[in-house]
């Protein structure tokens, strides 16, 4: 059993008892094992198995816990969640992820109306029964519903990482196979896209049927859906995550891998682009409508060249005008994770990080950094143990003296200063001046009116120390939609201040969205693209932040943090440098 399994029956459980309106010591103990264990190197199992060893090793895992993961990996359940889910059908959980319902209110409904599915909740709301129940309204009704049709559009997706992971496993199997000569992925996950529906596989060579075989017996596959003779498709894991892989012949590898790739958009307008040209692109190959004659097929290049266009990066392909900047050479030269020389929001265990500075610190120099900042939380994140004002100032005299020291790497003072809820900076203006890297993010009162959220952002960029804006939406993929605010209005005004916006790399968020990049490019912002890291392992996750930059069409001169030290260290002295 992986560690991730381990952890999710631990979650659901904690998610399970808060519904049932049990007592929150238990359920934190669950959630604090489960997230414990996610970020364990080693494998649960292979600690349970070890008799010189025990499970209460583990940080965040003490003796209780200890007998719930035996259990489970005896027999897959324990008994506390076989109660639970003798009291609420599983699909209760499914509710949880109903914006603006609690654990309570989903409790609530079940012991009146012996509800638990989403369809039967939607049922509710139109027949306004809903309202019935204490503390619940009209207005209820109406977001539940708004949230429920939000819900079934991204049902069923994945974050890119989870997609990303499960195509490196399959590839990296893939390739052991004699015979193959290039495994691809394409689709919406080669686009970077942050959210991923299926992941589309291509493969080629003369193994090409040894690896249908191969994918289809993988240990991995729950269900098999097609295994054809050149196509195979299976979901694996318990996600589901279905798996389409093909198998290609070599002179049409570069139009499937076009084709396969998409988007769909993109995709019709380069076929009427072809019509036009007396030319018919498809799967196999471009070939002249006249006579049948084959034009290109075995690369994308030759392809897109022979449509009169550059080669168009991946993650332009969304039908968003790539096309006719392609025609007219102004596809901008992206930037690559490669050019990132730092990473500038991280946490560590001063607050809810899992990591010391030197820790951090020492894996960010492995990477190749030339600097970090740290920005751990300020101190109206209570349960996160934030900094206050002596706290923070302490912390900027600890940073000046690492530096002295001369560790291999530079690093920056910073914090990740809460907004408070009338837009007033969590800490004083005079501790927020001695860090040399403030970062203002909302992480509390999300569900203001439009207006006011705005307001509360306009007046935080008003703050003096400010310097970046973080995971300035607030969205948390597959879970809760970015808060509303006037982007325009906020992009303005960090403009006008010298404010960075920040790419929130982490892959839960993905914060902001290549929309709001390209539109805040527009008005002549630049970007600061930060990993969030909470752990060592979480700086990679910094080539998805790129993947959304490179998805807004961003160049390496638009992101600060592919700057050199010096040259940060210029930016930073100088507010309004933008
Ligand atoms: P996803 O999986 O929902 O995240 O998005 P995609 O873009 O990966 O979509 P998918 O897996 O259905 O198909 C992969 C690519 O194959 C898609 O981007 C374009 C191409 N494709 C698939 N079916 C069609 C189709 O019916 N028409 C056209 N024009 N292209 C298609
Ligand atoms: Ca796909
Ligand atoms: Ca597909
Ligand atoms: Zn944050």
């Amino acid at each position: 059993m992986e560690n991730r399994e381990f952890a999710q029956l631990l979650w659901e459980t904690a998610d399970l008892m808060e519904i049932a309106g049990e007592d929150g010591f238990r359920i934190r103990s669950y959630r604090n094992g489960a997230s414990a264990i996610e970020g364990l190197p080693e494998r649960i199992e292979d600690i349970l198995k070890n008799p010189a060893r025990t499970v209460t090793e583990v940080s965040g895992i003490g003796k209780g816990l200890a007998f719930v993961l035996k259990e489970i990996s005896e027999r897959g359940s324990f008994e506390r969640r076989d109660e639970m889910l003798e009291r609420y059908p599983p699909t209760a959980l499914e509710l949880l992820r109903i914006q603006g319902l609690g654990p309570k209110s989903i409790g609530l409904i079940w012991n009146h109306f012996r509800v638990s599915t989403i369809d039967g909740l939607e049922r509710l709301c139109r027949e306004h029964k809903l309202q019935t129940l204490p503390r619940m309204g009209g207005k209820l009704e109406e977001k539940v519903l708004r949230s429920i049709a939000q819900y079934r559009q991204r049902a069923g997706r994945f974050l890119l990482s989870f997609a990303e992971q499960t195509a490196h496993e399959l590839t990296a199997h893939f390739q052991e196979i004699a015979g193959v000569e290039k495994v691809t992925a394409a689709g919406s996950l080669r686009r970077g896209k942050e959210t991923v529906g299926d992941v589309d596989l291509l493969v080629t060579g003369d193994g090409t049927d040894a690896v249908l075989d191969a994918f289809v017996k993988h240990p991995k596959v729950t269900e098999i859906l097609v295994r054809g003779e050149n196509k195979a498709s299976a979901k694996i894991g318990l996600e589901g995550l279905q798996v389409d892989v093909r198998a290609l012949p070599r002179e049409s590898y570069g139009a499937a891998l076009q084709y396969f790739t998409g988007s769909k958009e993109h995709n019709v307008t380069l076929r009427s682009r072809a019509l036009k040209l007396g030319l018919t692109l498809n799967e196999y190959g471009l070939f002249r409508v006249s006579d049948n004659s084959r034009v290109a097929g075995e690369t994308e290049e030759e392809i897109y060249a022979a449509l009169g266009l550059d080669w168009i990066p991946p993650e332009l392909r969304e039908n968003q005008g790539e096309i006719d900047a392609a025609a007219e050479h102004r596809i901008p030269v992206l930037i690559e994770a490669s050019q990132i020389r730092g990473d500038l929001h991280m946490h560590t265990t001063e607050t809810d990080g899992r990591a010391s500075l030197e820790e951090m610190a020492e894996s960010a120099r492995a990477l190749g950094y030339e600097y970090i900042a740290i920005t751990d939380h300020s101190k109206a994140l209570a349960m996160a143990n934030g900094l206050d004002e002596t706290r923070a100032v302490a912390f900027a005299a600890q940073v000046r003296e690492i530096n002295r020291r001369e560790i291999g790497i530079h690093i920056f003072s910073g914090l990740e200063c809460d907004i408070k809820r009338d837009g007033v900076m969590d800490l004083a203006h005079d501790a927020l001046a001695e860090l040399d890297f403030v970062v203002a993010s909302v992480h509390s009162h999300m569900n203001l009116e439009s207006a006011e959220m705005t307001d509360r952002l306009l007046a935080a960029l008003e703050c003096p120390h400010v310097r970046a804006l973080g995971h300035p939406t607030g969205r948390v993929l597959l879970h809760r939609e970015g808060f509303s605010f006037d982007f325009d209005a906020v992009a303005k005004a960090a403009k006008r201040r010298g404010v960075f916006l920040e790419i929130n790399a982490s892959p839960e968020r993905l914060d902001i969205s290549a929309p709001l990049i390209r539109q805040a490019k527009a008005l002549g912002l630049r970007f600061v693209i930060s990993t969030d890291a909470h752990h060592p392992k979480h700086l990679l996750n910094m080539h998805y932040g790129v993947s959304m930059a490179r998805r807004g069409w961003l160049s390496s001169d638009d992101v600060i943090n592919t700057s050199s030290l010096q040259q940060m260290q210029q930016i930073l002295a100088n507010k309004q440098a933008s």
